[in-house]
C-alpha cells in the first residue's frame, strides 16, 4: 500500500502537512523572529570573561521557549503512543445511522488513533498491568467524531462521581508518590474492597488482557451503550467493538515485568516499527445493535457501564474495516495534543443515559482547557475538521483563526445572517428526543446492583490458564499489601464472584477465605439511611460461561509480523538458519539472530553470518519465540555463556515456542527445557517444543511458524509451579 502521506490521497494528511516544515540543508538558523542567526554557541558578554547581558535578546528567547515546552501530562491516559488511519464501511448502514462515514462505502476517513495505559506517568512502562485506552479520531465531511474507549468491555464505577476516588486511589499514593504505574498498592484495593460494583473489571484487568503482546493485538470497545439514529429519526441502542485482525494476544506477567526493565517502550516500538515495516495494524468494527423495545430485556441494565453484551445474546455484526498506516511526523505535535472527547459527535450517533458517559461529557473539555492552555485546542492541526468550521466563537489565547468582518453574533442581518443554522435533513445535528419524566435524584437505579453475576460469567468463560493467571495477578497484587484488612475484604468480595477462584487466591494469601467482613462492604449508602438499599444482590451461580470472552477462541491463523530470535554464535549451521528463515517468512515472520557480540559471525560452512543484536542488551523477552540452529562449535559456546542459557530458559517459563535443529538440542539439554526435551518428541511439541534434531530443517521451521500462530503453549506451565 502506498503511503498517504506520498500519495497525498488522505484530506487530513494535506490538513495537517499546512504546517509541517523541516530545514534542508542550505537553510539558515534564524529565531521565532525570522532573524538569520549568526553565532549559536555564545550568549553575549561584556568581555569574553565578563557577565552576560540582558540584552542578548537570542538568549532570552531560546531559554525561555526551552522553559515552557512541557505541559500538563494527561491526568489519566498520560502515556500513550498514536498512528494515523482510515477507516472504510463495508456497506451503508443508512438503515440504523445516518452518519455519512457509516453510509457511504467508498468514503474513506482519516482517523488519528491514540493507544495508551490510563495509571502510568508519561514516561512509566508500556507493560504496566492496566487498562489500555484505545481512542478514535474520525476526521468526516461532517465534523469530527471521536470513539474514546479503552480494550476492555466494562469499567470500575458506575457513576461519575466516583471517577477522582478511583483515579486517586489507584496513582501513587500521596505520601511518599509510590508506586509508579501499578494497582499492588493498599489504597487501590482499599477502595476496590469497598466498591463491589469494581468487581467485574477488576477480574479483566486481573486476567491477561490487561497485559498485552501489542497495541495491534487488542480488542477494543466503547463500553457504554450509544444510540446509533437514521435519517428517519428511529434510534438503536449500539455497542462498539474494534477486533483486531491478528488476534487477542497477552505476554505472562514474569515476561511483563521483565519487558519493563528491558524496553519500557516495547507497545510504542512495536507500534511504529510496524507501520514503518508496511505492516500496517488493522481492526474491524463491530456493532452489537439493540432494538428500543428490546431495552430492559436483559437480566443487567443496558446503562450499566459495568456490564457487557455476551456476543452469544447479541452478536457483533462487523460493519467496517480501520486501518493504521501513518506515524506521525512530532509526537509532541500529534500524540501528546490530540484532544479527544466522547462528546465529539456526528449526526446518527448519540448518547445514552449511562451516568458514567453522562460525566465524562463534562470532563474531556474541562481537561483540555488547563491541559492545551485554552479554549482554541480545536485550532491546534491534530486536533481540527476537516470539515468546515463557521462559527461566531472568538479572541482566546492563542488564537488561530483570523475572523474577516464586522459581525460576531447570532441573529445578524450585516452579514447576511451567516453562518446559517443546518435543518437536520440537511445535516444539522439534532440530540435525539428521548422522553424523560422523572423526579430529580442523586440516585442509583436498583438495575444496577447486580455486581458479582457478570463477574462471575468472565471468569468462567475463561480457559484454564487464563484463570491460573487471574488467580496468580490477585495473589500478586493482594500480596503486596501491607493492610491485612483489605485483602480479607477483597477476598470475600471475590467469594461472592466464584469460591474455588477466593480459595486459592486465600491460599497463597496464609488465610482461609472469610465469611463475612465488616459491613457494609459498599459505603455509599443512601441519604435515607437504608444501608439495605444499597446492598449488592447476590450473583447468579447458574450464568452461562461466554465463549466469545476467552483469549483462547481468538484468531491463531498466522504469524505476521512476529519475530523470532536465533540464538547463534560463531560455527552456527547457516544452512539451518537459511531454511527456517525462508519458512517464517513465507508467513511473514522475521528471524532474527542473537549472539554474544554484535558484527558478524563465521558460520560452520565458513559463511558470513550478520548478527542483528548482543546478548547483553536483548533478553528472550522481546521475541515471540526461540530457533537454536545446531553446528557443534556454536551450541559449544552458548552452552558455556549464562546469558544464552537464561535467554532459553525465560521462554521456556514464558510459554513460547523453541525450535532446535541438529546439535542446536544438546544446548537445552542444559536449560530448564531439559527434561522435556529429553523425552517424547511428539509431547513436547504439544507444549511447543520443536525438536528436529535429523529431520530437515525447513519442516522444523515449518513446524515454528505454525506454532508462533497459537502464540503461547500455555500448558507448559503446568510443567513447573509458579
Ligand atoms: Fe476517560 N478521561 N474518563 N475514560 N479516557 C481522559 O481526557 C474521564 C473513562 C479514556 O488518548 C481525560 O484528554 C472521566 C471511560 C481514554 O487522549 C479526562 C471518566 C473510558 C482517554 C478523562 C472517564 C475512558 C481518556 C484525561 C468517568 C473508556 C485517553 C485526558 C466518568 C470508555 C484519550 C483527556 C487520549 C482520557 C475523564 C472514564 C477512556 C480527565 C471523568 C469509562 C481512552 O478528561
Amino acid at each position: 500500500m502506498k503511503s498517504p502521506r506520498k500519495s497525498g490521497l488522505d484530506p487530513k494528511a494535506a490538513d495537517l502537512s499546512q504546517n509541517t516544515t523541516e530545514a534542508g540543508p542550505d537553510d539558515d538558523l534564524t529565531s521565532n523572529q525570522g532573524l538569520r542567526v549568526n553565532d549559536d554557541q555564545n550568549s553575549l558578554k561584556a568581555g569574553d570573561r565578563g557577565p552576560t547581558l540582558l540584552e542578548d535578546f537570542l538568549l532570552r528567547e531560546k531559554i525561555t521557549h526551552f522553559d515552557h515546552e512541557r505541559i500538563p501530562e494527561r491526568i489519566v491516559h498520560a502515556r500513550g503512543s498514536g498512528a494515523h488511519g482510515v477507516f472504510q464501511v463495508y456497506e451503508s448502514l443508512e438503515d440504523l445511522t445516518a452518519a455519512e462515514f457509516l453510509c457511504d462505502p467508498s468514503l474513506k476517513t482519516p482517523v488519528f488513533v491514540r493507544f495508551s495505559t490510563v495509571a502510568g506517568s508519561r514516561g512509566s512502562s508500556d507493560l504496566a498491568r492496566d487498562v489500555r485506552g484505545f481512542a478514535v479520531k474520525f476526521y468526516t465531511q461532517q465534523g469530527n467524531y471521536d470513539l474514546v474507549g479503552n480494550n476492555m468491555p466494562v469499567f470500575f464505577i458506575q457513576d461519575a462521581l466516583k471517577f477522582p476516588d478511583l483515579i486517586h486511589a489507584v496513582k501513587p499514593e500521596p505520601h511518599h508518590e509510590m508506586p509508579q504505574a501499578a494497582s499492588a498498592h493498599d489504597t487501590f484495593w482499599d477502595f476496590i474492597s469497598l466498591m463491589p460494583e469494581s468487581m467485574h473489571m477488576i477480574l479483566w484487568v486481573m486476567s491477561d488482557r490487561a497485559i498485552p503482546r501489542s497495541l495491534r493485538m487488542m480488542e477494543g470497545f466503547g463500553i457504554h451503550t450509544f444510540r446509533l439514529v437514521n435519517a428517519r429519526g428511529k434510534s438503536r441502542f449500539v455497542k462498539f467493538h474494534w477486533k483486531p485482525k491478528l488476534g487477542v494476544h497477552s505476554v505472562a506477567w514474569d515476561e511483563a515485568v521483565r519487558i519493563s526493565g528491558a524496553d519500557p517502550d516495547f507497545h510504542r516500538r512495536d507500534l511504529w516499527t510496524a507501520i514503518e515495516n508496511g505492516d500496517f495494524p488493522e481492526w474491524e468494527l463491530g456493532l452489537q445493535i439493540v432494538e428500543e423495545k428490546d431495552e430492559h430485556k436483559f437480566d443487567f441494565d443496558l446503562l450499566d457501564p459495568t456490564k457487557l453484551i455476551p456476543e452469544e445474546l447479541v452478536p457483533v455484526r462487523r460493519v467496517g474495516r480501520l486501518i493504521l498506516n501513518r506515524n506521525p511526523d512530532n509526537f509532541f505535535a500529534e500524540t501528546e495534543q490530540v484532544a479527544f472527547h466522547p462528546g465529539h459527535l456526528v449526526p446518527g450517533i448519540d448518547f445514552s443515559n449511562d451516568p458514567l458517559l453522562q460525566g465524562r461529557l463534562f470532563s474531556y473539555t474541562d481537561t483540555q482547557l488547563i491541559r492545551l492552555g485554552g479554549p482554541n485546542f480545536h485550532e491546534i492541526p491534530i486536533n481540527r475538521p476537516v470539515a468546515p468550521l463557521r462559527n461566531h466563537q472568538r479572541d482566546g489565547f492563542m488564537r488561530q483563526t483570523i475572523n474577516r468582518g464586522q459581525v460576531a453574533y447570532e441573529p445578524n442581518s450585516l452579514g447576511q445572517g451567516a453562518p446559517q443554522q443546518a435543518p437536520a435533513a440537511e445535516g444539522g445535528f439534532r440530540s435525539y428526543a428521548e422522553k424523560i419524566d422523572a423526579a430529580k435524584v442523586r440516585a442509583r437505579s436498583e438495575s444496577f446492583f447486580d455486581h458479582f453475576t457478570q463477574a462471575r460469567m468472565f471468569y468462567i468463560s475463561q480457559s484454564e490458564a487464563e484463570q491460573r493467571h487471574i488467580v496468580g495477578a490477585l495473589r500478586f497484587e493482594l500480596g503486596k499489601l501491607t493492610t491485612p484488612a483489605i485483602r480479607e475484604r477483597v477476598v470475600y468480595l471475590l467469594s461472592q464472584v466464584d469460591a474455588d477462584l477466593a480459595a486459592q487466591v486465600a491460599d497463597r494469601l496464609g488465610f482461609r477465605v472469610p465469611t463475612k467482613v465488616e459491613g457494609p462492604v459498599n459505603r455509599s449508602i443512601p441519604a435515607d439511611g437504608n444501608p439495605k438499599a444499597f446492598q449488592p444482590k447476590k450473583a447468579n451461580m447458574e450464568v452461562k460461561p461466554s465463549p466469545a470472552l476467552s483469549m483462547a477462541e481468538t484468531a491463531k491463523e498466522t504469524a505476521a509480523t512476529r519475530q523470532i530470535a536465533a540464538l547463534v554464535a560463531d560455527g552456527c549451521d547457516e544452512g539451518q538458519l537459511a531454511a527456517v528463515r525462508k519458512a517464517l517468512a513465507a508467513d511473514g515472520a522475521q528471524l532474527l539472530t542473537v549472539a554474544p557480540r554484535l558484527g558478524t559471525l563465521t558460520g560452520a560452512a565458513g559463511k558470513e553470518v550478520a548478527i542483528d543484536f548482543s546478548l547483553h542488551t536483548t533478553p528472550s523477552v522481546v521475541f515471540d519465540g526461540v530457533f537454536i540452529p545446531g553446528g557443534p562449535e556454536s551450541i559449544a559456546a552458548l552452552e558455556k555463556n549464562l546469558d544464552a542459557v537464561r535467554f532459553v530458559n525465560e521462554a521456556w517459563r514464558h510459554c513460547k515456542p523453541i525450535a532446535a535443529t541438529g546439535a542446536g538440542a544438546d544446548l537445552l539439554a542444559k536449560t530448564d527445557a531439559a527434561e522435556a526435551a529429553s523425552g517424547d518428541e511428539a509431547e513436547a511439541a504439544e507444549i511447543g517444543l520443536l525438536l528436529g534434531r535429523k529431520g530437515s530443517a525447513a519442516a522444523t521451521g515449518q513446524s515454528l511458524r505454525d506454532a508462533v500462530a497459537q502464540h503461547r503453549f500455555w500448558d507448559r506451565e503446568k510443567t513447573f509451579v509458579v
